[in-house]
């Protein structure tokens, strides 16, 4: 058992959790999850700092959050409130909430922030990334691209980008087991809401659906959706393997996450914090990159001692060519997309991945 795990409980969300998270998602808009949080402020501390992500409790995003609260609880008199999917409404809102000050840390993956900065969406084009875990570790590691350029592209939108991290490779789920873009016709497959998402789908012959989460495990279930991508321990912990039983490891990408402050708030912090705050995103990555080692494996056990409907399909190299083969067009489509910036950024991000594969 991971060290993780002995310190943040996992636990395995139901359907029927899932779904009531699902309503109380909607049922929460920005405007009464603001109005409760200012209501907060006026008898909470100024050191009291409110964070939001998109996971569960035990999963990859929490393991970080509470990390990084363990650090700034122990390291000064600031506390952190955590807050999880569903507590405040959608990936969108809790991004919307920190850009309006309401929160002061937010977790937002790319596969969402990639509709307010385009350059995120670069983690959508295909077999960029190897599947090699030591090697995109330390990518995330040593990349220029990500610790240097991605920093200043989240500042314009007002954040101040503490950390990006992988949670693990992205596997397709299906209602019938798939082995080519052929197999993927007619299907629809869910997608996070970028558009570069939507056009890899677009290039892998499949119909994209981009929802937000808390309308994914509903959708498969009525038939609404035929499929999704997601990491191993996401489709253990959301219960996906339930109604999307089959799935196909593709080796086309990561799920990678990022950890944001709101930077109006970290600005104004004394210079001791601004440091407290910045050790406390990295013992959190540390931790978080420790927990993620091996996660995939161990999920992958449960799921299948869970269920005896499900399907594991690892493509080979001639099957993934097929797939690898539509990865160009998705290229042109981010550079369309993002333009100089875009560019400079995939330059970076290529060069940075031709270090680290060959060392
Ligand atoms: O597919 C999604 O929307 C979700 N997947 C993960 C692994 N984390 C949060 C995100 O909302």
């Amino acid at each position: 058992m991971k060290a993780s795990k002995s310190v943040f409980t996992r636990s395995v969300t139901t359907n029927r959790s899932i779904a009531t998270k699902s309503i109380a998602t909607k049922l929460m808009t920005t405007a009464s999850v603001g109005a409760l949080l200012m209501g907060m402020t006026a008898v909470a501390q100024a050191d009291n700092w409110r964070y939001a992500h998109e996971e569960y409790e035990g999963d990859v995003q929490d393991v970080f959050a509470y990390a990084f609260k363990e650090h700034i609880e122990e390291n000064s008199d600031h506390t952190i409130q955590v807050y999880r999917f569903g507590e405040l409404g959608e990936s969108d809102d809790i991004m919307e909430q920190t850009q309006n000050g309401i929160l002061q840390f937010v977790n937002q993956s790319p596969g969402f922030t990639g509709a307010l900065i385009p350059e995120a969406q670069i983690f959508f084009i295909p077999y960029l990334l190897p599947t090699d875990e030591e090697t995109v570790l330390t990518f995330f590691d040593e990349s220029k691209a990500i610790n240097e350029m991605f920093p200043a592209l989240y500042a314009e939108q007002g954040l101040e980008l503490l950390k990006m991290y992988p949670e693990g490779e992205m596997v397709i789920t299906t209602d019938e087991p798939i082995s080519s873009p052929e197999d993927m016709r007619n299907k629809k497959i869910r997608t996070m809401t970028n558009p570069l998402l939507s056009e890899t789908y677009d290039a892998f012959g499949a119909t994209p659906t981009p929802l937000p989460w808390g309308e994914v495990y509903g959708g498969l279930q009525t038939g609404i959706l035929d499929g999704q991508e997601n990491p191993i321990f996401w489709i253990e912990s959301g219960g996906l393997y339930e109604v999307s039983p089959h799935l196909t490891f593709t080796g086309h990408g990561w799920f990678t996450t990022a950890m944001m402050a709101n930077q109006d708030f970290y600005n104004g912090l004394s210079e001791d914090d601004q440091t407290l705050v910045q050790e406390a995103a990295q013992a959190a990555y540390d931790h978080t990159i420790e927990h993620i080692k091996g996660l995939a494996d161990e999920a992958l056990e449960s799921i299948q001692a869970a269920s005896d409907e499900v399907t594991v399909t690892r493509l080979n190299e001639e099957q993934i060519q097929a797939f690898r083969d539509r990865a160009p067009q998705v290229e042109e489509a981010f550079l369309k997309m993002t333009g100089d910036k875009g560019q400079e950024l995939l330059e970076q991000f290529k060069a940075d991945l031709e270090a680290v594969t060959n060392q």
